[in-house]
């Protein structure tokens, strides 16, 4: 759903953060909108419960700044992750030109990453969006987290990453891993963007 305005030179794109509740999609968002200088974002809007569970969405607009003469911007979205806000993960999902699929490493969550991430596939598919092409990239998060709660990020490869692309390990809290998992499904964004406009 990128917009490319000729006219105005400006592109717009629209990743969304999907995955299982309580993984750290708002966490990511909030990361980022803690580092980015006041210039290059605009207000972030959260809707959530009173326990900060996400309701309906969170929305923050990134300025990337100027890429080959236009005026790049980003918005994110993070989709509600609890089961039965389905209707709104379809809907927050709508137009996608890229997802961050963030699972959460811990061992007890295993069956929730998968779940949410087959989730994921019906969706895209159901919008008519192809989930094999789709940009994406997985992010294995709390890896902050004791050992022993976790798994290793090659086992959660081998769990989720059938697709095989770019994956990373992040701790969303602090940090690590985040800036690494935009900066990838930017990437991806663009890229397939410059693709097919060639
Ligand atoms: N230790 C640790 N805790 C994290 C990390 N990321 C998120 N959390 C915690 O996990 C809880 C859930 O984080 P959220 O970002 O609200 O999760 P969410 O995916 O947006 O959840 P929903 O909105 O319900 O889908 C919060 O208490 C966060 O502080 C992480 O990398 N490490
Ligand atoms: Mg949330």
């Amino acid at each position: 759903m990128s917009l490319v305005n000729y006219q105005t030179r400006e592109i717009t794109c629209k990743i969304v953060y999907y995955g299982p509740g309580r993984s750290g999609k708002t966490t990511n968002l909030h990361y980022i909108y803690g580092q980015v200088p006041e210039e290059r974002k605009g207000k972030m809007v959260s809707l959530a419960t009173q326990t900060d569970r996400t309701l309906f969405f969170d929305f923050l607009p990134l300025d990337l700044g100027t890429i080959s003469g236009f005026t790049t911007r980003f918005q994110l979205y993070t989709v509600p992750g609890q089961v039965y806000y389905v209707a709104t993960r379809k809907l927050v999902l709508q137009g996608a030109d890229g997802v961050v699929f963030v699972a959460d490493s811990q061992a007890r969550q295993l069956a929730e990453n998968i779940e949410s991430f087959q989730d994921l596939h019906q969706n895209l598919s159901e919008q008519g969006s192809d989930p094999r092409t789709i940009p994406l990239v997985i992010q294995y998060n709390k890896q902050d987290l004791p050992r022993d709660l976790i798994l290793p990020t090659e086992e959660l490869s081998d769990a989720i990453n059938f697709r095989g692309v770019p994956d990373f390990a992040a701790d969303a809290l602090h940090g690590p891993g985040v800036f690494e998992t935009l900066r990838s499904i930017s990437e991806l964004v663009l890229r397939k963007l410059s693709s097919g406009s060639r």
